[in-house]
């Protein structure tokens, strides 16, 4: 059942700044992880035996950057975009009705979450230019797009993730309109979220997914990794930019995102 929390604890009761402001239930991390669906570059992909509609997604204390050309393991990232991931999924999900495979986080660096049949489109949403669309147009970073625009990249590392067209997508056997609307209601209430924070969302990239039910649910992670976070009217970096242009500590932003986060979710 979706959003069931069977047992709980808050979080804050050992005073340990990496635990959650959420619930989360305790399991075992030998139970949960029996079989390897899935080994993806920072994140892999577990399913129990007797649970066949759930996968547990555990993330590692890695870091890629150039589709997996630089590397790095910095101690504590996995379990800051774990829990980072789970507050936004909670939000989305149990406070602005977004439906997304987000079931539980049952450790620090766990979540529990319906499995989906991942649709291979990645989708960005951009409120400012930066990376790919300055890279690969005329436009200047940091330029307003208002409204905000929407893109499809093919997942697919392989072919490095090439930027799709909307015919393309719909070529590819996939109508491309519930994604956007979806992608654009995200957009909407985690822009308003980070600006509580006096954080400017600039981009983010969403993948989603069909649930058993054929329901389109949002999939993957929601953290700095897959998102660019700058101080409000700045370019101060809080994402994954800060390692791939090595300027600097990108636990330590994550953190400071994370410790945000819980003041406003
Ligand atoms: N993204 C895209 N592919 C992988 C990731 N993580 C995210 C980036 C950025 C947004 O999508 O982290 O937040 C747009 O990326 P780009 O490279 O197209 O500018
Ligand atoms: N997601 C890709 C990687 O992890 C590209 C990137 O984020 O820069 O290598």
């Amino acid at each position: 059942m979706r959003g069931a929390i069977p047992s709980f604890f808050m979080s804050g009761d050992t005073g340990s700044t990496e635990q959650p402001k959420i619930f989360y239930t305790e399991v075992p991390q030998t139970e949960a992880h029996d079989t390897l669906l899935l080994e993806g570059k920072v994140k892999s992909v577990y399913q129990k035996a007797d649970e066949p509609d759930t996968v547990y997604l555990h993330f590692h204390d890695k870091v890629t950057a150039g589709n997996g050309r630089r590397i790095d393991f910095p101690e504590g990232k996995g379990k800051t975009c774990c829990l980072i991931s789970a507050l936004l999924f909670e939000h989305l999900e149990h406070k602005r009705g977004i439906r997304t495979h987000y079931i539980d986080c049952p450790s620090l660096d766990t979540l529990r979450c319906n499995k989906l049949t991942i649709i291979p489109v990645e989708v960005i949403v951009r409120n400012i230019a930066a990376g790919s669309i300055v890279k690969n147009t005329t436009i200047t970073e940091g330029i307003k797009l208002s409204p905000p625009i929407v893109e499809y990249f093919l997942k697919d590392d392989e072919k490095d993730d090439p930027l799709l067209t909307d015919d393309r997508v719909r070529l590819m056997g996939i109508d491309p309109e519930p994604l956007k609307e979806a992608a654009i209601k995200v957009n909407t209430h985690l822009q308003m979220l980070f600006s509580l924070m006096d954080i400017d969302l600039v981009d983010f990239k969403l993948e989603f997914g069909y649930d058993v039910n054929e329901n389109l649910c949002l999939g993957d992670e929601l953290s700095p990794d897959n998102m660019r976070l700058w101080k409000k009217g700045t370019k101060e970096r809080f994402d994954k930019d800060l390692f791939r242009k090595d300027e600097g500590d990108i636990v330590e932003a994550y953190k400071y995102i994370l410790t945000q986060l819980r003041q406003f979710v």
